[in-house]
């Protein structure tokens, strides 16, 4: 096992490993840029290193410096995190070339996925079901629009090195299609360096759905079940639950089995996420994800499972202590993100935090690095914490959920924390019936009103 971990990455995620090496006997370093030198990662890990200035690309996307951070303070492995260079295979082939393990896939995976039209054959031959669409790139407007018009309207034009659903176009008529596909092509080009794109029958009502995966490096591979992330603004998740309310036994059994499956025959290696659109009784694959995600707590209050733990085992060599067997999922899990916004207009509210007090009780878990006195730089993403509940079923879950959000202190600046309130209280979300657009039509009618 290793003796010492670098955590490259900073907020809860950076102290939720921390908290994970702790419990496991293993020593941590954190690296941190200025703005982040009064962080709870760097008062409660081992060592800290300075790496740069506020700017990610000089602290926590400057490969070098945390290079030079781990060969300074001798770690054996690099734990990632999510987001900043979790999914960059040039950091992986880096890391392990200078002797340092990295806590995460294989770099040929985050390459295959990273790919959108790679990763979609690639599942395909899997036997992984994908949306209908072009076989392949679009490459050029006349086969694209005759592929459309065979399919129907209304289509979805993807960049192949978009994801997280930048670079997506609509289109409902022929008449439309031209446009769409050459703005599509000039955004691509522009955001992704790549104007590489897909096309794909567009689903009106779906579900997001996503599987959670683990693999080893001795062959084994298993699902963790899933997560429903339908509720969404601007491609930001804001509330994740599982087991989803719109699946069967029956459904959940078959998907995950054949997801496993699939990561088995990959020779898949540590945490991914296979993301799936659900309508009508089916699934449809969007994308997998190659890295730990900000929900995975969701999973862990339904499974007992330590899922940083499994990461570093796995990644240490040792097999899956995840035996498909003896997993088990019990009751009902609802996270909501802890965003410090304003919850009608979701403006930034960074500033100091001048009272906190985090819910407790049983079923109740706070993953967050907020301590009274903390000022949230102005330079990141604006989650503050996950507040995560556990019930024995959804309606236990959901009550608990606004007991805990009622609990929550958070004052000096403003979060997003009414705004779930509102969702939780709403029937719709009380009954389970709740799409991707859900949200976003919501928001739109509560706008109207005022
Ligand atoms: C789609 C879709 C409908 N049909 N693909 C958005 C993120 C990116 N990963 C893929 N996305 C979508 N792809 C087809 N063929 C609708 C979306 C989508 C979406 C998906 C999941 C969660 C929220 C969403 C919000 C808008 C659009």
């Amino acid at each position: 096992m290793f003796k010492k971990v670098l955590i490259a990455n900073r907020g809860e995620i950076a102290l939720r490993i921390h908290r994970a090496c702790k419990e496991m006997g293993i020593q941590t370093v954190v690296v941190h840029s200025t703005a982040d030198a009064n962080s709870m990662a760097v008062r409660l890990a081992d060592e800290s290193v300075c790496i740069g200035g506020p700017a990610a690309k000089d602290s926590y996307l400057n490969i070098h410096s945390i290079l030079s951070a781990a060969s300074l303070t001798h770690a054996d492995a690099i734990h990632p995190g999510y987001g900043f260079l979790s999914e960059n295979a040039e950091f992986v082939r880096m890391s392990e070339e200078h002797g340092f393990t990295f806590i995460g896939p294989k770099a040929e995976h985050i390459d295959t996925m990273g790919d959108k039209v790679m990763a979609k054959k690639t599942v395909t031959a899997l036997g992984i079901p994908v949306v209908p669409g072009s076989d392949g790139a679009v490459e050029d407007m006349e086969s694209g629009r005759k592929t459309a018009i065979e399919m129907g309207f209304p289509i979805i034009i993807k960049a192949a090195h978009g994801g997280g659903g930048r670079g997506m176009k609509v289109v409902t008529r022929a008449e439309d299609f031209a446009e769409a596909y050459s703005t599509a092509r000039s955004e691509a080009k522009a955001n992704f360096g790549d104007d590489t794109v897909y096309m794909e029958k567009f689903l009106q009502k779906p579900r997001h759905i996503e599987i959670q995966v683990f693999g080893d490096k001795h062959g084994n591979a298993v699902h963790l079940g899933e997560r429903d992330c339908s509720l969404q603004r601007r491609h930001q998740k804001v509330l994740e639950e599982a087991p989803s309310p719109a699946l069967t036994e029956e459904e959940r059994e078959h998907i995950g089995a054949l997801t496993a499956k699939a990561v088995r025959d990959m020779g898949y290696v540590g945490a991914g996420t296979v993301e799936y659109l659900y309508e009508d009784g089916k699934f449809y694959f969007m994308e997998m994800n190659t890295r730990i995600q900000v929900e995975h707590p969701v999973t862990e209050m339904i499974t007992g499972y330590d899922l940083i733990a499994e990461q570093i085992r796995v990644a240490a060599g040792l097999p899956l202590t995840l035996k498909k067997e003896r997993i088990r999922f019990r009751g009902h899990a609802i996270e909501v993100r802890i965003n410090a916004e304003d919850p009608d207009t979701f403006v930034p509210s960074p500033g100091e935090i001048t009272q906190f007090h985090a819910a407790g009780g049983l079923g109740v878990r706070f993953d967050s690095a907020m301590y009274n006195g903390y000022k949230i730089p102005p330079h990141y993403d604006s989650m503050i914490g996950k507040l995560i509940v556990h019930g024995r079923n959804r309606e236990e879950c959901i009550r608990r959920l606004r007991r805990a959000i009622m609990e929550t202190v958070v004052e000096g600046v403003k979060t997003t924390l009414p705004l779930h309130l509102s969702i939780i209280d709403h029937p719709d979300f009380q009954s389970g019936d709740y799409t991707i657009h859900w949200l976003e039509q919501q928001l739109e009618k509560n706008q109207s009103e005022k």
